[in-house]
């Protein structure tokens, strides 16, 4: 008999072509679609494929669950830790989104230190011609840039940023032992930082890192980015730091109640903004669908997924 495996969410049509080749499917189109099915529906599914969502008393809800495969290398909105308590493995998507989200991070600091959006709306707005040049903006040449979170996508910005002329620096709780330089504190990081890059995961351990004195201490010249989660920042914070002109300016892919964005945030010019679509290419959303197939293939063939995350492995046979 096939595993039984539960779809959450329209995955690219590969995805559910792969697993029915493969596996008894059940698709739910999205967490209400789930809430709606009954106990007697879920009772025998031993995997679930789901974007980056898995809260306890949905694992809870199906007691042969064995796998959650997560789309996504973030996994905050994933109860890990209690899945393993219960012997269910979670597994992610890591490094296939590094090049792409490192260039969003590298476009967005561009972006705002240069103003290009602003001057984007400048000349469609008939600027050019009736008030002429667009104001001179600034440069990141010899600016030291701090990357919040030198992991595998922070690492991929520090190499992109080499050929800025910047120079690199980063925190984390850890020193990597790298070239860059290691800051412990965050803090003396912001104060001696012209541009904080922010790419460490969400969750309860990074909420609000990204501090009123850290926006302060990175100050009215600095500017913030943000591709990590919406919840690192301290959202109303920084705000009232761009609104008082005690933080620079702002670029972010992230925010704290996705997909709803504060109008003091669209009102400003000096913010740019993206819709979390760091890793929203053609090519890298298939990679990531990919590996969520994989994950599930590799656990149910030799109980070895492809890329279980760090509250998993202990779990991943020998
Ligand atoms: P990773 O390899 O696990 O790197 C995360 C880094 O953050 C590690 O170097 C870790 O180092 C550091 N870190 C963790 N907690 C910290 C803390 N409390 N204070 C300071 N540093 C901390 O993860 P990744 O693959 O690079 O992905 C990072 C995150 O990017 C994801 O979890 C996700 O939230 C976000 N992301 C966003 C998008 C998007 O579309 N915008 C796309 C992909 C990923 P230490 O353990 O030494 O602290
Ligand atoms: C995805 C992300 O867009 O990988 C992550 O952590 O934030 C993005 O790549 C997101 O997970 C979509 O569900």
């Amino acid at each position: 008999m096939s595993h039984k495996v539960l779809v959450v969410g329209n995955f690219f049509p590969s995805v559910m072509d792969d697993l029915k080749g493969k596996f008894d499917v059940l698709h739910a189109t999205d967490k209400d679609a789930l809430a709606a099915m009954s106990d007697d529906d879920i009772a025998d599914i031993e995997a679930m494929a789901t974007f980056g969502w898995a809260p306890a008393d949905v694992m809870d809800r199906m007691p042969k669950l064995k796998l959650v495969s997560s789309f996504g290398v973030g996994y905050d909105g994933v109860a890990a830790e209690h899945g393993a308590g219960k012997g269910i493995i979670c597994t992610h998507t890591p490094n296939v989104l590094n090049d792409d989200v490192a260039n969003v991070a590298i476009s967005l600091m561009l972006m705002t230190t240069r103003r290009l959006v602003e001057h984007d709306r400048y000349l469609r707005a008939g600027k050019w011609l009736s008030e002429g040049n667009a104001p001179l903006t600034t440069s990141v040449r010899g600016k030291q840039v701090g990357i919040v979170g030198l992991g595998r996508i922070g690492e991929a910005i520090a190499e992109k940023l080499s050929v800025f002329n910047c120079k690199t620096v980063y925190h984390s709780r850890n020193d990597k032992g790298v070239a860059y330089e290691y800051y412990p504190s965050l803090l003396q990081m912001a104060r001696d930082s012209d541009v904080l890059i922010v790419i460490t995961p969400g969750g309860p351990e990074t909420d609000k890192l990204i501090s009123r004195e850290v926006m302060e201490a990175l100050g009215p010249t600095g500017t913030l980015i943000n591709v990590a989660r919406g919840t690192v920042v301290d959202e109303a914070e920084m705000i009232s730091a761009l609104q008082d002109g005690r933080l620079g300016n702002a670029g972010l892919d992230v925010f704290e109640e996705e997909p709803k964005v504060p109008q003091a945030l669209i009102d400003m010019d000096h913010v740019v903004l993206t819709p979390h679509v760091a890793s929203a290419t053609q090519e890298t959303r298939q990679d990531m669908s990919d590996m969520v197939v994989e994950n599930i293939v590799t656990f149910f063939d030799s109980g070895k997924p492809t890329a279980p995350v760090p509250e998993s492995a202990h779990l991943v046979q020998a």
